[in-house]
């Protein structure tokens, strides 16, 4: 009896201690192994707002040596194991509790690479989500990691996401004595194929998918990028077109060859795709009178861009990858067209699929694509064909993509779009319901680009312009998973030069797939001026 009534008394103890104490004490009294079995506590601090933590064990490769926390927080940071010769880097943020909305941000990697996103944490966090990141499995930006352990390419995959979205959820649970009340994930590139992995494979991990530029069809993907260094030839070889010939020459005659197929003339190509197999670079040749004048190209070159704006075609002559968009040749130069090997191809083949660092990709040919598709490493083609238990099970997913995306081509993801449609029978009103694909007409790999590109997709697309549904991806992926009002268009904008203190410079309500932007008159700065049909 006395020692029940004490017993009650200390339980009364306790929470009071619990009210009362400061989210710092709480924070680090946690013990977050002791809910996620066998895993090793890495770190465990209290942030305070505005701070900025440095990351000194972060791989140089990924570039990131601090984050400023814009609120104060709680950071976990923990090793999961996913095998017996595989575990992951795991970082979790949780805002003071009553700065939390009660919603749960995962986020993604990118490329082939294990860096931790902290400024999409950071995003996440302003926005009074509790946030995870990973390093995917592996450190840094390359794949030497997957050499002969196909469970860390498992990791890579698709393992990693989900096992942080498990760790999350009950992480949530017990620091704020709270489950998640919604779970979202965002990822763009390597990023948005994990959310489409997610997606299919556990469909039931998140309520809303913010996905960009998915690096979907991976294997035939990496074989489509380590084909353009053997077009291109390296950078002294004789035929090897300049940056400067590619952002002048070449991309000038697109534009007069293109550009107003959407009728405007604007530098812009609304539809990339009306483009493919019209453009003809042969105009371009020089002739007996002109040779070898910066002006002109070779007949070798002509045929460099030929291939390059041509889909890539399997063994068996089916289409495989589509080209790269008309209009992303200016931006390609960085790295496709560099006249260097694309490294996320060269490292995949010589670690995940051949199992041989000395793979040479100057060697590569068509029958790579098939062995990679083939062996299929790690399940990480990421090409589904049912995304119903998605559907049913209410998750909703927004996905983005440029036109002018000079990593992962955008047709890419129409074509895959198209696929879906066919193999769940489902016409687009059907998708509709639950997966929207915007198409974001000039806009580079993930961000940037000449039109109107921010749309709330990170922390630096989102600034100087509100956070809500209107103008903010995120925001609108939450209000359709939490209102069920789903976005018609997403806008975009464009700030002169990108700086906000020069003004607008234009803004467009982004179309959904099928449908296209389409000009009916006036301004064509002003998203007044165009129409989705
Ligand atoms: C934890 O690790 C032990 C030994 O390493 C293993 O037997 C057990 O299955 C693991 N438990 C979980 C939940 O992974
Ligand atoms: C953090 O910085 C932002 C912007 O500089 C400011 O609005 C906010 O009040 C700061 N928060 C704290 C707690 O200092
Ligand atoms: C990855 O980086 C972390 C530091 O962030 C380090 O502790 C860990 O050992 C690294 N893993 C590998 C496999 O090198
Ligand atoms: C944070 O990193 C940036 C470079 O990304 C650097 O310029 C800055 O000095 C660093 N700040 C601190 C506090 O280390
Ligand atoms: C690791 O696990 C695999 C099965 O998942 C097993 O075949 C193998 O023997 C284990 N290796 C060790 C060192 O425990
Ligand atoms: C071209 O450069 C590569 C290294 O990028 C070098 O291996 C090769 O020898 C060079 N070829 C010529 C002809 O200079
Ligand atoms: C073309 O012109 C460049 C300089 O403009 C010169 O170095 C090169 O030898 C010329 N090539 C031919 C084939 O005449
Ligand atoms: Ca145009």
């Amino acid at each position: 009896m006395a020692l029940n009534a004490s017993l009650a008394f200390l339980t009364v103890l306790q929470l009071a201690a619990a009210t009362t104490s400061s989210f710092q004490e709480r924070c680090l009294a946690f013990d977050p192994t002791e809910h996620v079995t066998n895993t090793t506590l890495r770190i465990r601090e209290y942030v305070p707002a505005n701070s900025t933590i440095l990351l000194p064990g972060m791989d140089p490769s990924c570039s990131r040596l601090n984050q400023t926390i814009p609120v104060a927080a709680c950071r976990i940071a923990l090793t999961i194991p996913t095998s017996n010769r595989s575990s992951f880097i795991y970082e979790h943020f949780f805002p003071e509790q009553d700065a939390w909305t009660g919603r749960l941000l995962a986020t993604g990697n990118g490329g082939i690479d294990g860096c931790i996103k902290y400024e999409d944490i950071a995003y996440g966090l302003e926005h009074g989500f509790t946030a995870t990141g990973t390093n995917n499995g592996h450190n840094g930006t390359g794949g030497t990691a997957f050499l002969n352990n196909e469970e860390i390419v498992k990791d890579f995959s698709y393992r990693t996401i989900h096992t942080a979205a498990e760790a999350a959820k009950v992480l949530t649970k017990a620091l704020y004595d709270k489950k998640p009340s919604k779970s979202y994930y965002t990822g763009c590139s390597g990023g948005g194929r994990q959310g489409i992995q997610a997606a299919d494979l556990y469909p039931k991990d998140f309520d809303g998918i913010l996905v960009g530029a998915p690096g979907i069809n991976f294997n035939y993907m990496s074989a489509w990028r380590a084909s353009f260094f053997t077009y291109t030839g390296a950078i002294n070889s004789s035929s090897f077109i300049s940056a400067a010939t590619w952002e002048g020459l070449i991309h000038d005659e697109m534009l007069k060859q293109c550009d107003e197929l959407d009728g405007v003339q604007d530098g812009i190509l609304v539809d990339p795709a009306l483009c493919v197999g019209v453009f003809q670079p042969e105009t371009l040749l020089c002739s007996t009178t002109t040779a070898n004048t910066s002006a002109c190209l070779t007949p070798h070159q002509v045929e460099v861009v030929r291939k390059v704006f041509t889909p890539l075609y399997g063994e068996s002559g089916e289409l495989i990858y589509p080209p790269l968009s008309p209009g992303a040749e200016t931006v390609a130069t960085q790295r496709l067209l560099s006249g260097t090997p694309f490294s996320y191809s060269v490292d995949w083949y010589r670690y995940a699929v051949y199992s041989n660092p000395a793979w040479d990709p100057a060697s590569w040919t068509i029958h790579d694509a098939t062995v990679g598709e083939e062996k299929n490493v790690g399940n990480a083609r990421s090409w589904p064909s049912d995304l119903s238990p998605l559907r049913d099970n209410g998750g909703k997913m927004l996905i983005f993509h440029g036109g002018a995306d000079q990593q992962i081509t955008g047709l890419d993801t129409e074509r895959w779009y198209n696929y879906l449609s066919r193999s769940m029978d489902a016409t687009s009103d059907e998708l509709d319901a639950f997966m929207r694909f915007f198409r974001i007409p000039g806009m580079n790999h993930c961000s940037g680009g000449t039109s109107a590109w921010q749309i709330g997709q990170s922390g630096a697309a989102a600034q100087n312009l509100p956070y809500e549904a209107g103008n903010n991806v995120l925001a609108a992926l939450v209000d359709w998973v939490e209102k069920g009002e789903a976005p018609d268009t997403v806008m975009g904008t464009k700030f002169v030069d990108d700086n906000e203190k020069k003004g607008v410079a234009l803004t467009r309500k982004h179309c959904r797939y099928p449908l296209r932007s389409t000009y009916v008159g006036g301004d064509s700065t002003l998203a007044a001026s165009w129409v989705c049909r």
